[in-house]
């Protein structure tokens, strides 16, 4: 099957002009990554090239031996995947150690994986655990709101979890296990993806202050709902502090308390206590 007509890269691709159209892209920021399922592999296989060089990933990923990712390429731009996925995506393909990836396909004109890609494979092994498997997206992307929180609120996972949970009724319900934030760390490094593979463990939401956001879920549409979700309630956030009212109302620990019964969800043990 030609690559390009695959669901899943039709879905990838619109999801690069999803996050442009909101903004959360400028030049070449944020990237995208996919876990290509086995039977999608085996449909575009005779598409792909016998493969380059194998590179290091710089750590090992035994979950993830053999496995298949369609990515965005480093220095690329979100804008420019619709007009030309070829040269700016790439399909790597993992070595049966997980330690090694090589380059099967796309990235026309010369390339690299993003820069972010050990971030993007460690959160993968990690949600691929976790999820039995279901979870195959996972998405970085710069939305301004969630950004400028950083810088008003300790780094905290239960602060940034009570205060956007309480933004929007739909939050709890669409994140009730919260959303994880690391500390500031160089964009790229060892250090910034173990930080990433600690909170994402726990969230399928991680902040990194002062840079942005990866979103992990089973579906593209689930990856970008909730990038979208926590940066709707962010903005609501900023925008009720930028008036410099007093606020009047707010959903209370005992609101999110009642839409934990009635939509038989599970909140975080011990995000809801110590008001
Ligand atoms: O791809 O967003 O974090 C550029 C970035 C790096
Ligand atoms: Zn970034």
């Amino acid at each position: 099957m030609e690559i390009l007509k695959s669901a899943f890269v039709k879905e990838f691709i619109k999801l690069t002009n999803d996050g442009t159209r909101m903004g959360w892209h400028e030049r070449n920021g944020g990237n995208l990554s996919y876990r290509i399922a086995t039977e999608e592999a085996r449909e575009i296989e005779g598409e792909l090239s016998p493969g380059g060089e194998w590179k290091p990933i710089g750590r090992a990923l035994p979950d993830l031996a053999g496995e298949f990712f369609l990515v965005t390429g480093t220095g690329k731009y979100f804008s420019n995947v619709i007009l030309d996925p070829e040269d700016n995506i790439t399909i790597a393909e993992l070595d049966a150690e997980g330690r090694n990836y090589r380059q099967r396909w796309g990235l026309s004109r010369g390339g690299a994986p993003t820069s972010e890609f050990a971030s993007h494979l460690v959160c993968h092994a990690a949600k691929k655990r976790e999820s039995g498997g279901r979870s195959r997206v996972v998405y970085h992307a710069h939305p301004g709101n969630i950004i400028a929180m950083t810088f008003l609120l300790p780094l905290s996972d239960r602060v940034f979890t009570l205060e956007l949970w309480r933004m929007i009724s739909e939050c709890s319900i669409v994140f009730p296990k919260g959303v994880g934030v690391t500390e500031w760390m160089v964009p790229g490094s060892e250090e910034m993806a173990d930080a990433t593979a600690r909170e994402i463990a726990k969230f399928d939401a991680v902040i990194w202050p002062h840079h942005g956001m990866f979103a992990t879920g089973a579906t593209f549409d689930e990856a970008f709902g909730l990038m979208y979700t926590i940066e709707k309630a962010a903005e609501i956030w900023i925008k009720i502090k930028s008036t410099g009212m007093p606020i009047l109302q707010s959903i209370t620990v005992d609101n999110l308390k009642a839409l934990e019964q009635a939509f038989h969800i599970r909140l975080t043990e011990g995000f809801l206590s110590g008001e």
